[in-house]
């Protein structure tokens, strides 16, 4: 906790740096306790500066020594930096600083992990290494020399010479700060090699503790291929260094890190073997691979000038690695598998008190916007622009990016005005998808008279904190016409809604038809558009758009579960006839199917009940989910067995996009026999699996009906050496529980000697699962709340990112009843009283608070 009372930094207050940074020395001797950096910057006065104010940026450094050309000085030293005289002319600044990897428990900066070194350097980590200009607009050659007792040293850039107990590197590709790494451990590596379009002999390699982990490789170095060729075809990006390094890191804050030349990575981003993981692990994992491959070029080569500008590299980012996999497996279920993480997690913050622009205007903590507003709105609004100026304009304008960026700390405004300059499309009021924040709702409603069919789209963007008036948004809405056999009479066509209100007609219908609107999920906007169940079961029975087939299906079970919770009534045929037909339909591929077939989330129904102006009551909720599976169940059951053995995936598992999908169809169908017999499949299923998916599955099926009590030990027993498989089994218990028993369960498990806070993916495991288990963290008995309030106070001197990331679990505090609301914001004073609390989680919990 710094003794200043935490600063808002603002977009509009950018200035630029005073001095640039040409290059960078750095020697590390590492020690425990006693790191030392020693660094030589070579500094030039800025000519576009207003100010010649030197300031380096320096947090938990012990300055020992600082020279300017060579001359000692004694710098103005603070808790966030040091200042001092420098000459209106380029000189070189040395310094010696000690730091303590090992008390570094925040995991951010240069911290140990399991006896290794590793680095975590964005947002501003860089500045608990050394004294610098810690921002993205300095960029800088670095020459890195790491001395340390272990076999492995590695930091970004090109290896130039090693030799025992040191090695240097150099990385000619200027960068800023937050790009920095170094890797020092006892770890072996998983080898192999990419030769670039241009020619370039690039050596690959993962990183791991040598052990069980040297198993788990090969499917992330596969990934990484793939990725570098997909980026090469589709991009023209090619890799730019003789050398890609890989480490795989068991403390980690996120998913992984996209430093140059040295990706580091949480384990569970990057290994995998068919039996510790699942096919949804391994499709993250070669998502994650691709993201941090994808970065170099639109992150690394092209960075941001500041902070607000973080989605122009990540929004990109995700955005091609969303392209990446749908190539890899298939373009409708990845795109379902989008819109279902953007609506759970992205409209819940947009409809909440941390809703905030994707460009957000300020910020106190910028490790507290890594949210899924800037990754995955950022990206939807990359489609949008996709979309609008077509796949041709699309690509010359990211050619024209590169080219005319590359080496650049750019804005939004540039990006936006490579568009304009390709395109010749005037995008003022499609940047406003940047600035303002909130969902917008997209009212449809229709007429038909002689034979024209009108169409009218109305749009409005609530209210957001801080942004009371919403002006109009340029809204792309896919959408095509069926008549009332199923057949399509118009064809996708993107209308462009810019106005309040705009109709739009069809001549020349004999009837009226049934709409079919936001195919493909084509802006991140919530739909208000009342159809009949019969037009709901048309749609999912013949639409051509696979998107909206899925989203029909939606649309029906949640009409059913809100009439089902409003008076108990037995759920609509149109519904159940169209899920069993789906079901059949053989020609639908697995993977789709199985999301056809997953109902709703219980957040989700609570969310739609919001929307209809009631408070939700997450123990009815869950209630009615429940009756409604069963009722499925019964509806399907002669077809059940059928399907399941049908899905049977014969041979050697492989976690290629076919067979994850048959297994992912046979496993929701496990789940629905499991309500009717008792377990008995699923006993079945765990004994004989030979993957985690199928024991994974059959355990949780098992679980969930109340089973699985010799399963549940032995699954520890044969897998308590394996970090990652325990994190399932920690959150497995508390994602199944009974919603009277999630708490005390978590609690429990954190008795576990395997439970520490230490680690983020096991304190995740827990407290994650416990927030996605919405009855059993909304008990009534305010249970849940007061046991991840007790963890969150603990967890944040420790750990601040982290404890800042998991508050959120409170961010819909204000959408239940009084008693609710009010053991919540009893929870939430709780962790907002406690002294000393980080600048993380105070302006997470004020932001929540509102
Ligand atoms: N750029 C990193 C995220 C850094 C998070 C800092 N708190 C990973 C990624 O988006 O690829
Ligand atoms: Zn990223």
């Amino acid at each position: 906790m710094s003794n200043h009372a935490p600063q808002t930094i603002y977009l509009k207050d950018y200035t630029a740096p005073a001095f640039l940074v040409d290059s960078v020395h750095l020697t590390f001797k590492l020690a425990p306790t006693t790191t030392r950096v020693i660094s030589r910057i070579a500094f030039r006065p800025n000519p576009d500066a207003q100010s010649r104010d030197f300031f380096l940026h320096g947090e938990k450094l012990r300055l020992i020594t600082a020279t300017i050309d060579g001359q000692a000085i004694t710098p103005d030293v603070t808790a966030s930096g040091l200042t001092c005289l420098v000459p209106d002319a380029p000189f070189v600044f040395e310094a010696e600083v000690e730091i303590n990897p090992e008390a570094n428990t925040a995991l951010d900066g240069l911290y140990m992990s399991n006896g290794m070194y590793c680095t975590q350097c964005e947002a501003e980590g860089f500045r608990k290494i050394t004294y610098y200009p810690d921002r993205p607009d300095v960029m800088a050659v670095f020459t890195v020399r790491v001395e340390g007792d272990l076999p492995v040293l590695l930091s970004n850039g090109n290896p130039i010479a090693k030799g025992d107990g040191w090695a240097e590197w150099h990385d000619p590709w200027p960068k800023p700060a937050y790009l920095f790494a170094l890797v020092g451990g006892d770890l072996v590596n998983h080898a192999d090699q990419f030769i670039t379009v241009d020619g370039r002999d690039v050596a690959l390699n993962i990183w791991v503790r040598p052990g069980d982990d040297e198993k788990k490789c090969a499917f992330g170095m596969g990934a990484l291929k793939a990725s570098m060729k997909w980026d090469e075809e589709v991009y023209g990006r090619a890799y730019d260094l003789d050398i890609f390094n890989i480490v795989a890191v068991d403390d980690f804050n996120m998913g992984a890190m996209e430093n140059k030349g040295l990706n580091i990575f949480n384990s569970s981003a990057v290994l995998a073997s068919p039996e510790t993981a699942t096919d949804a692990n391994f499709e993250r994992i070669e998502a994650i691979i691709a993201h941090e491959y994808f970065h170099n070029w639109t992150g690394n080569r092209i960075t941001c000038r500041d902070w607000f500008q973080l989605c122009l590299k990540e929004g990109l980012t995700v955005f091609r690695d969303q392209q990446f996999t749908g190539d890899m497996r298939g373009h409708a279920v990845k795109r379902i598998d989008d819109a279902l993480v953007l609506r759970a997690h992205q409209f819940r913050e947009d409809s909440g008190p941390l809703a905030h622009p994707v460009r957000p205007a300020s910020f106190v903590e910028i490790n507290n916007f890594y949210t899924v507003t800037v990754y995955e709105k950022g990206a939807e609004i990359i489609g949008m622009l996709k979309r609008l100026v077509g796949d041709n304009s699309y690509q010359k304008a990211l050619d024209l990016y590169f080219e005319r960026h590359d080496g650049d700390a750019a804005t939004i405004e540039d990006w936006l005005q490579v568009f304009t300059d390709a395109t010749g499309r005037d995008l003022t009021q499609f940047a406003l998808w940047y600035s303002q924040a909130g969902t917008p709702r997209v009212t449809v409603r229709d007429t038909f008279n002689d034979g024209t069919y009108t169409l009218t789209l109305s749009q409005d963007t609530p209210l957001t904190p801080g942004q009371p008036d919403k002006a109009p948004m340029l809204i792309p809405v896919a959408m095509g016409l069926l008549d009332h056999t199923g057949k399509e009479l118009v064809a996708t066509q993107v209308l462009e809604l810019t106005q309040a209100s705009q109709t739009f007609t069809f001549e020349g219908l004999e009837n009226k038809p049934i709409p079919s609107v936001l195919r493909d999920f084509s802006a991140p906007v919530i739909l208000d558009h009342p159809q009949t169940a019969a037009e709901r079961a048309l749609l999912l029975a013949h639409d051509t758009d696979r998107f909206n087939r899925w989203d029909a299906g939606r649309n029906l079970a949640q009409d059913v579960l809100l009439a089902m919770l409003h008076d108990d009534t037995a759920p609509d045929s149109a519904f159940l006839d169209g899920l069993a037909a789906v079901l059949r339909d053989d020609d639908l591929d697995p993977a789709f199917r199985a999301l056809v077939l997953t109902l709703p989330s219980q957040e989700d129904t609570a969310q739609a009940l919001v929307d209809a102006g009631h408070t939700p009551d997450p123990t009815a909720i869950a209630r009615t989910h429940e009756a409604l599976t069963v009722h499925i169940a019964q509806h399907l059951q002669d077809t059940l067995p059928r399907i399941y053995a049908a899905m049977t995936v014969t041979g050697a598992y492989t976690p290629d996009a076919i067979s994850a999908g048959k297994r992912a169809l046979g496993n929701r169908v496990l789940a629905l026999m499991s309500k009717l017999d008792g377990g008995k499949q699923a006993t079945q299923q765990y004994a004989q699996a030979d993957n985690m998916t199928q024991q994974i599955a059959a355990l949780a099926a098992l679980l969930k009906i109340g089973k699985g009590a010799d399963e549940l030990p032995a699954f520890a027993a044969q897998w308590q050496h394996d970090r990652l498989v325990m994190d399932k089994w920690f959150g497995l218990q508390v994602s199944c529980a009974s919603p009277d028993d999630a708490a005390s369960v978590a609690a429990k498990l954190t008795t576990h000697p395997a439970f520490t806070m230490k680690n983020p993916n096991r304190f995740r495991a827990v407290f994650g699962a416990l927030k996605a288990n919405t009855a059993g963290f909304h008990a009534p008995t305010g249970a849940g709340y007061d046991l991840l309030a007790d963890w969150l106070i603990k967890l944040d001197p420790i750990n601040p990112q982290t404890t800042a990331r998991m508050i959120t679990s409170f961010d819909t505090w204000k959408r239940y009843d009084a008693d609710r609301q009010v053991k919540m914001r009893g929870a939430l004073q709780r962790i907002a009283d406690t002294p000393n609390l980080s600048r993380d989680t105070t302006e997470m919990v004020t932001r929540i608070l509102g």
